[in-house]
């Protein structure tokens, strides 16, 4: 099991929030995403290393930007 923290930028509310968990939930092995929009904090495990490239296509698909 790894965790790996992110920071996302451009979430303004709370929908912001459910679309970035929804993506970042949906890539292959991932469970228990946590984002939080004050900090931008993005954080899940997966049950092996997910490469950031995978991590940030999902934010970006969901409109906002890894950091
Ligand atoms: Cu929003």
């Amino acid at each position: 099991m790894a965790s790996a923290t992110y920071t996302v930028t451009g979430m303004t509310c709370g929908h912001c929030v459910n679309a970035v968990k929804e993506e970042v939930g949906a890539i292959d092995g991932v469970s228990n995403v946590q984002v939080e929009l004050d900090s931008g904090s993005l954080t899940f495990d997966s049950d092996q290393e997910i490469p950031r490239e995978k991590v940030a296509a999902a934010v970006d698909e969901a409109g906002y930007t890894l950091r």
